[in-house]
């Protein structure tokens, strides 16, 4: 009898160490059902090398966002919270660490095969690269005009921060498939980047049982080769993405809580400043006002509006190489 009872109690200590290790190792995870698609964009304020002739543009389009919890199931739909039509950059994909994105992409063109290549985020390569066959050696991983494609990708350890995602394959199908002609008209290696297909995925940390939600905005500032910024913001109370166009002025009040997304896009490297404001270099000790931006990188930093004594006030940002600021290169960070 007691070795009975001995092994019921070591059985019941091993079930509960085991829920509390599923516990802690799906912390509050969802799984977000996205759907993007793209669309044609015009305008004379498109990203890309000035001097190439560039009569359009593209662009994703969100078409729906749900979220999904892992434990309980409940699903919230958020696609309201995002202007729906195409925009150059694409939508912020805000998601927790631990979360998993199942993103369809529908192609909203004439032709050609698009898709979505992420960075930063975990994904099989056979299946959610977003490169062509020649490149992952498996598959087209592109939405044709006929087909959607769907990608996996989980935002494991190592993730927190942000990252760019592209096309990686409409330049290269057109190259290959359509119009027999090289891609440099784009100026591009593989995607179609440099004339609007991007955006950035933001992975929060969630490792604290307890999430500190202080952030009031986010602006997501792509600085393109085009020699402007092409802004984005998400309003953390009302949850609403609001395009901010070239070289926006943007604007928060004094004392908010704020964070800033630099990416690089094109071929360009750039220097981002800001006038007023100092902040910490995630992972380091030290404190900058100016990051040097390659291609396809990104730098995150928050800040407190006005600095560190809040002062109203019209700060400028602009990149700090000469010839690209007296290219136009700045806009204005205005604090109430
Ligand atoms: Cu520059």
């Amino acid at each position: 009898l007691k070795k009975t009872k001995l092994s019921l109690i070591i059985i019941a200590i091993l079930v509960v160490v085991a829920i509390t290790l599923i516990i802690i190792h799906t912390p509050f995870s969802s799984t977000h059902y996205i759907t993007l698609t793209t669309d044609y964009i015009e305008g004379d304020a498109l990203p890309g090398d000035p001097s190439t002739v560039r009569p359009i543009g593209l662009g994703y389009a969100m078409v729906s966002h749900v979220i999904q919890d892992n434990i309980t199931g409940e699903k919230i739909d958020i696609s309201d919270t995002y202007s729906r039509a195409a925009s150059i950059p694409g939508p912020i994909l805000k998601i927790n660490q631990y979360d998993t994105i199942q993103l369809t992409l529908q192609n909203g063109l004439e032709d050609g095969c698009v898709s979505v290549h992420v960075h930063g985020v975990e994904y099989d390569v056979n299946t959610s690269d977003g490169t062509l066959k020649s490149i992952n050696g498996v598959n087209d991983q592109c939405a044709n005009t006929l087909n959607n494609y769907t990608y996996t990708w989980y935002a494991g350890d190592n993730t927190v921060g942000a990252w760019p995602y592209h096309d990686h394959t409409y330049c290269d199908y057109i190259l290959e498939e359509k119009l027999g002609v090289s891609c440099k008209v784009f100026r591009g290696i593989t995607g179609a980047e440099e004339i609007g297909l991007y955006g950035a995925i933001i992975v929060e940390d969630n490792t604290g049982l307890i999430k500190s939600d202080t952030v009031k905005m986010d602006y997501v500032l792509y600085m393109a080769d085009s020699f402007q910024f092409h802004g984005i913001q998400l309003n953390h109370t009302s949850g609403i993405q609001t395009q901010l166009g070239i070289n926006p002025e943007i604007t928060s009040n004094e004392g908010d809580k704020v964070r800033f997304t630099i990416l690089g896009v094109g071929e360009q490297t750039h220097t981002f400043h800001l006038h007023g404001h100092k902040w910490l270099d995630p992972g380091t000790a030290h404190y900058l006002d100016t990051k040097v931006m390659a291609p396809m990188f990104a730098h995150q930093f928050e800040i407190t509006a006005g600095g560190e004594e809040a002062t109203s006030g019209k700060y400028q940002y602009h990149c700090h190489f000469t010839d690209h600021l007296a290219a136009g290169m700045a806009g204005i960070f205005t604090v109430i």
